[in-house]
Parts: C-alpha cells; sequence; structure tokens
C-alpha cells in the first residue's frame, strides 16, 4: 500500500505528465455525445472534425443525420446533442423558435459572416444589364427560361429543408421566375458547370463561405433586405403589403451552434470545447473546397483539416 505522501507524490507526477489539462476530466461519461449532421460539404467535414477532436478526449462519438429545419426541435429534446452550423439565412425562423419555445441553447456565433442567396456567373452580369439589382435580373427573366418553366425563367433552388420558401418570394415580389428546387447541393454545382462551360444563363442559390469562390467568378442577387422578423413575420412590411416573404436573406448573415441544454452538465469539458469552437469565413470555406474542389472524402477533409490547424483546435482545448 502506499503512504499518504506517496499516494499525493504519485498524484502530482501523474497531474504533471497528462498533457492537456482540458481533457484531464473527460469523458465524463461513456454514452455517446450525438452529433447532427447536415447536406452541405462544410457541415459534413468540420462536424467530422469536431467529432475526432472530441473522439480523441476520450468521448464516445455519433452522428446523426437531419433535416436542417427540424434539427433544432430535436436537439432542444436531447435526441441530438449539438449542431455547429446553424445559418441565419435558411435557419433563423426554426432556430429562435426552438430557443424561445423549446429550450435549445444558442452555444454562440462564429466570427465567419454568411450570405445564402439567389446567385449568378459572371458572364451572366454581362447578358443582363442592372445586376446585381434584382429588378434588374426580372427584366432579363426570359434569358434563364427552360422548357419546364416556359415562358418565366429558371431559378435553380435549393433542396427543400434549406428553409426559405423561394416559390413564396417570387410571387411576393411579382418575378418572372418558377423555383426549381434540387434534391441535393451536388446538383447545384453539376447546373452551374454545364451551364459555364457553354456560358448558358443561370441563376441558382449558393451562399459564402463556400468552395465556389475560389472555382467560379459570380455575384449574388441584391433583394430587398430584411429588417429583423418583419418581412417574415409582418405581410404589411415591404413593398408586397400583403405577403410575407417580399424580401432576401439578410447580406451579412450569423452563423451559430446550437446545443442541448443537458450538454453542459453532461460533458463538462466537451462544452468547453463546443464554446471555444469559432470557425472564420476562411476556415469553412477551406473544409468545403477539400472536398468539393480536391475530392477528397469527408473523412479525409476531415483529417487534413485537423492537421492544418493543430494551433486553433488546441486553442478549443483551453491548451
Ligand atoms: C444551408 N446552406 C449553408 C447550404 O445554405
Amino acid at each position: 500500500m502506499f503512504s499518504k505522501s506517496m499516494k499525493l507524490g504519485l498524484a502530482l507526477s501523474m497531474c504533471l505528465a497528462l498533457p492537456a489539462v482540458a481533457s484531464a476530466a473527460a469523458p465524463e461519461s461513456d454514452d455517446p455525445i450525438i452529433i447532427v449532421q447536415n447536406n452541405w460539404t462544410s457541415q459534413l467535414v468540420l462536424s467530422t472534425v469536431v467529432g475526432k477532436v472530441l473522439e480523441g478526449m476520450g468521448y464516445t462519438v455519433e452522428f446523426a443525420p437531419s433535416d436542417s429545419q427540424l434539427q433544432f426541435k430535436a436537439i432542444a429534446d436531447g435526441d441530438m446533442h449539438f449542431q455547429i452550423e446553424a445559418w441565419e439565412g435558411s435557419m433563423k425562423g426554426a432556430f429562435e423558435k426552438a430557443v424561445a419555445e423549446d429550450g435549445m441553447v444558442d452555444a454562440g456565433t462564429h466570427d465567419a459572416v454568411t450570405r445564402e442567396e439567389w446567385w449568378v456567373p459572371q458572364y451572366v452580369v454581362d447578358k443582363c444589364p442592372g445586376l446585381p439589382d434584382w429588378k434588374a435580373l426580372n427584366k432579363c427573366a426570359s434569358i434563364f427560361t427552360v422548357a419546364e418553366t416556359a415562358p418565366k425563367g429558371r431559378f435553380v433552388g435549393p433542396p427543400a429543408d434549406w428553409g426559405k420558401n423561394y416559390a413564396e418570394r417570387v410571387k411576393a415580389l411579382g418575378m418572372d421566375f418558377v423555383a426549381i428546387n434540387v434534391g441535393q447541393a451536388a446538383t447545384l454545382w453539376a447546373e452551374l458547370d454545364a451551364a459555364a462551360s457553354k456560358e448558358e444563363p443561370i441563376v441558382l442559390f449558393n451562399w459564402t463561405p463556400n468552395f465556389i469562390e475560389a472555382k467560379h467568378k459570380g455575384m449574388f442577387i441584391d433583394f430587398p433586405e430584411p429588417e429583423g422578423d418583419k418581412c417574415a413575420k409582418d405581410p404589411s412590411w415591404g413593398m408586397n403589403p400583403d405577403m410575407v416573404n417580399d424580401c432576401g436573406a439578410p447580406r451579412s448573415g450569423w452563423l451559430k451552434k446550437a446545443a442541448w441544454k443537458g450538454l453542459e452538465a453532461k460533458y463538462p469539458e466537451a462544452w468547453k470545447v463546443i464554446k471555444a469552437i469559432n470557425f472564420d469565413n476562411a476556415q469553412i470555406a477551406a473544409a468545403s473546397l477539400l472536398v468539393d474542389v480536391d475530392g477528397m472524402s469527408t473523412e479525409e477533409a476531415a483529417e487534413k483539416w485537423i492537421a492544418d490547424n493543430q494551433a486553433l483546435i488546441a486553442k478549443w482545448k483551453g491548451m
């Protein structure tokens, strides 16, 4: 048996030998931490990055795919534990409702400034004078016509779960467009590549930070700017007095983290890491570029991103 002082000495030397103060007490529970995954590249890569970091601290991690609107209620209920990329343009309504009504925790805002909006490649700007103003775009609607939308123009819209009702915006603003949603993000880029190779007009949903900036020049369309919740909730606001959604998405949107309220008490060291995570635009764009331009798998991209960001990750861990 050890004497009291020997035990103390042993305990002290063990403490000194531990490299990471932040992970000294983890894992507080072997129950899995369930990380939400959505259907766009940066979210998939960065959620995998965070999962690997938590695994490295000794936690058991599971990933659960979720719809980007329904996820917030699931997080509030503790069925899933956190989300690393909640975007204002497409998720503000569902996010804020889950905080206000269901007790979901707003786990902080990243430095990244985001935008999700109709977007045209640069060569379209020459074919349609007056861009990026939405009224100028609308005057050119006919150059975006396809058989499916004739005589109106086609807006290549996002997968349905990215929240915005673009058909409603088109109606509220009286635009000569039909919104045709894609099933998955990859279809957006396939449509863009196909159009760009022939310099055919296209207007599609895009966002920033994203990998696209590195591959195609272009610009977002400027719609009337929303003012708080008024455009989404008050029909009398904006140029259409009878309808909501007569505006665009915010031009400088937030990017937030969302968490289950029980996370802090059950996994305190993991919570500190999640609180500390703060992505900027370049870090998010890099994550998507590794997959969508360099052709890596999500797993490979996560490993590469971790290797490229060692100092940052050490900071998350309080090292
Ligand atoms: C939800 N997203 C960032 C793809 O627009």
